[in-house]
């Protein structure tokens, strides 16, 4: 058993031109596996083994084993948290994506935030004032929704919230096309959100 990289559900150009092919075939093969081969490495022999990533992300404090506790846990909040979040941004993209939320979510973001327009801007400053690596997130929290932005792979689940769409503010999503241009990437990346799925996600996190 383990964890395992899961295929991405379109071809590695398939997102082009707003994601360009070798950037998302080493940020699949490269990044995400290696999130994927240290977790087995921390995980190996412990019933979080057989578990989804969520059960440890969400109870760090638990996983304990004598002497390697802090090894594991630490491994286990950067490379859960890697696996889990690559995952969920593979299947929140789509060659068909961009455009506007429907529906619930859509009714969710203007009440919350005044608008889709508005939502796009406080993720594009969250981005813009995260120093260094990590990832915004557009997260239900309680009853509400929120734009949070967490450093390095430090996950909304750890912290009780659901995520429902991660936006990579890692160089190494963007650098090869964007250069340091932070906020290139995040205009680009707009085109190729699939607000059909995050939508789902947003009905099945309940009301
Ligand atoms: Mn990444």
């Amino acid at each position: 058993m383990g964890f395992t990289l899961p295929d991405l559900p379109y071809p590695y150009d398939a997102l082009e031109p707003h994601v360009d092919s070798s950037t998302l075939r080493e940020h699949h093969q490269g990044h995400h596996r290696a999130h994927v081969d240290a977790l087995n490495r921390a995980l190996e022999h412990t019933p979080w083994a057989d578990m989804p990533v969520e059960a440890p992300l969400a109870r760090l404090d638990e996983i304990t084993d004598g002497p390697i506790t802090a090894y594991r846990r630490t491994r286990t909040r950067h490379h859960g948290g890697g696996h889990l979040h690559h995952t969920l941004l593979w299947t929140s993209l789509s060659p068909d994506g961009g455009g506007e939320p429907e529906g619930p979510l859509a009714a969710a973001l203007a009440d919350t935030f005044g608008g889709f327009d508005r939502f796009r801007d406080r993720v594009a400053n969250e981005a813009r004032r995260l120093y260094g690596s990590g990832w915004v997130w557009l997260v239900r929290a309680g009853g509400e929704l929120r734009v949070t932005a967490l450093p390095n792979e430090d996950s909304p689940v750890s912290l009780g919230q659901i995520p429902l769409l991660g936006l990579d503010c890692w160089e190494h999503a963007y650098h090869a096309r964007h250069g340091h241009r932070r906020a290139d990437w995040v205009a680009a990346w707009w085109h190729v959100v699939d607000w059909a799925t995050i939508g789902r996600r947003y009905a099945a996190a309940g009301a």
